[in-house]
């Protein structure tokens, strides 16, 4: 078997949030409280934090520096144009217009573009896109390739859009009816996966051919580059901006979340050519974010994603960041845990399905693992499953589950060093080894979108 090298931090420590400990009783009456839901749960009481790799980095000396150069002006704050050029750079597109987060940005595009019964092809949509279609009273359209839910299926490109299904796709529903089509890099619903160029400039053709807008869910844009420069033909000579430029130049517009790959704890944007579009986007940003120079963040957020949207393109800091997903990925794949494969780019995903195999999938065994494992060792992950996809539909309203059950494990960004992944790993081995302790559990409390948020559940 390779070795698995611990992947050295490319930077060094100068501010620490100390890690405080819990007892597993502690643990058991918290998870009670919290209705058996780990978003439920004081972050203080959890150890090693892996619910999720967004808004929850850490900036690096220079953002904090920039944050101290924050223009608080209501409208036109220098940090706003810094803003802007750094997006123009890497995008290539005129209009930026920052959002709080991204499911903002979201829903300022979706509402300027999308109306009820209208449908939104992508490879996977990711939780937010999907609700903010589907709050519009329209259809949001998974189109991935089957071997896209093949957690054993080696493929470099396991994020890509199936290009044929998205031809025909269109050809049966009608171009009229698609306002949008909109590829998610990385894939993050299907094991955080990238998407080739070749797929994002053929994608793009066909979007043309029928004049359907192209966009593009750029989270982990950064990510998604540096996969193409080391997978796809032709790219290992390219930086990987040119990489993410050449990705963008296949696109009509991008929606994004800096708290991913702007290495920021929060902030977001959305991005774009059309100046009719612009107008009604920014209509609709003043309703609800804020004037169009800050779209509901403060100057001194703006400074931060301007400078960490191109610390997110070092390739030193990428190549560390891949390293430790595949090192934390390495060490459980060898010692038997079903995970899904190849290694994505923010985070390992496990199969719950696979690991407890005794926990059918109406009692949610993603769900469960991600109670157990908190219970354990203080850990947090996130189900991405059954409870966070699941639909009811049909007459008897049963409930149908997506293709994959799984837990994610994501890494924040400079945040965890190789000793608190090996923390990790050596929990989870444990965890395997009784995992037939571990129950199901059932829904008690749900809302109607994004149930997994606040759903309260119980232990069967
Ligand atoms: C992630 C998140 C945020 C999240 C979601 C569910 C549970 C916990 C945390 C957010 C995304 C995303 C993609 C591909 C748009 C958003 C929304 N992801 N597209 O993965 O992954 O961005 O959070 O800034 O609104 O943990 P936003």
């Amino acid at each position: 078997m390779a070795e698995l090298k611990a992947p050295v931090e490319p930077y060094r420590i100068k501010a620490i949030e100390p890690i405080r400990s819990t007892t597993r009783k502690e643990r058991e009456a918290l998870l009670r409280q919290a209705g058996f839901n780990v978003f439920g749960l004081p972050a203080e009481k959890v150890m090693i934090d892996l619910l999720t790799d967004s808004g929850t980095s850490a900036m690096s000396d220079d953002q904090w520096a920039g944050i101290m150069t924050g223009d608080e002006s209501y409208a036109g704050a220098k940090n706003f144009y810094h803003l802007e050029d750094a997006v123009r750079a890497i995008f290539g597109f005129t209009h930026v217009v920052p959002t709080h987060q991204g499911r903002a940005a979201e829903r300022v595009l979706f509402g300027s573009m999308v109306k009820k019964g209208d449908l939104v092809p992508s490879n996977i949509h990711f939780d937010t896109t999907r609700a903010n279609i589907e709050v519009l009273g329209a259809e949001a359209v998974d189109l991935v390739r089957p071997a896209a839910y093949d957690p054993d299926a080696d493929l470099l490109f396991k994020g890509d859009l199936d290009v044929a299904r998205l031809k025909k796709f269109i050809e049966a529903k009608g171009a009229k009816r698609i306002p949008l089509v909109m590829t998610t890099v990385t894939n993050n619903s299907g094991g955080g996966q990238p998407v080739s160029l070749k797929n994002l400039k053929e994608t793009s053709q066909v979007c043309a051919h029928y004049e359907i807008p192209f966009f593009l869910d750029a989270c982990r844009f950064a990510e998604n580059a540096f996969f193409i420069k080391r997978r796809e033909n032709g790219y290992a000579r390219k930086s990987v901006l040119e990489v993410a430029q050449e990705m963008f130049s296949y696109a009509d517009g991008a929606t994004m979340s800096g708290k991913k790959d702007a290495l920021v704890n929060i902030g977001g944007f959305v991005t774009f050519d059309d100046d009719g579009l612009a107008e009604k986007v920014k209509n609709l940003l003043i309703i609800s974010e804020g004037f169009p120079t800050y779209g509901g963040l403060a100057g001194r957020d703006l400074e931060a994603m301007a400078r960490g949207l191109n610390e997110a393109l070092d390739e030193e800091y990428l190549e560390h960041r891949t390293a430790q997903v595949a090192y934390l990925g390495g060490l459980l794949d060898r010692a038997g845990i079903p995970v899904f494969k190849p290694f994505g780019g923010h985070a390992v995903y496990l199969l719950a399905d696979r690991f407890l195999p005794h926990i059918p999938r109406a009692q949610y065994p993603g769900w469960a693992l991600t109670v157990a494992l908190y219970r354990e060792f203080g850990i947090r992950a996130v189900e991405i499953g059954g409870v966070m996809f699941g639909r009811k539909t049909g007459k008897g309203k049963k409930e149908v589950y997506p293709e994959l059950e799984l837990v994610r494990l994501a890494i924040p960004r400079r945040v965890y060093t190789a000793s608190h992944l090996q923390v990790v790993a050596d929990a989870l081995i444990e965890l395997f080894r009784n995992r037939d302790k571990i129950r199901g559990l059932r829904i008690v409390r749900e809302s109607p979108f994004l149930r997994h948020f606040t759903a309260r559940l119980e232990e069967i």
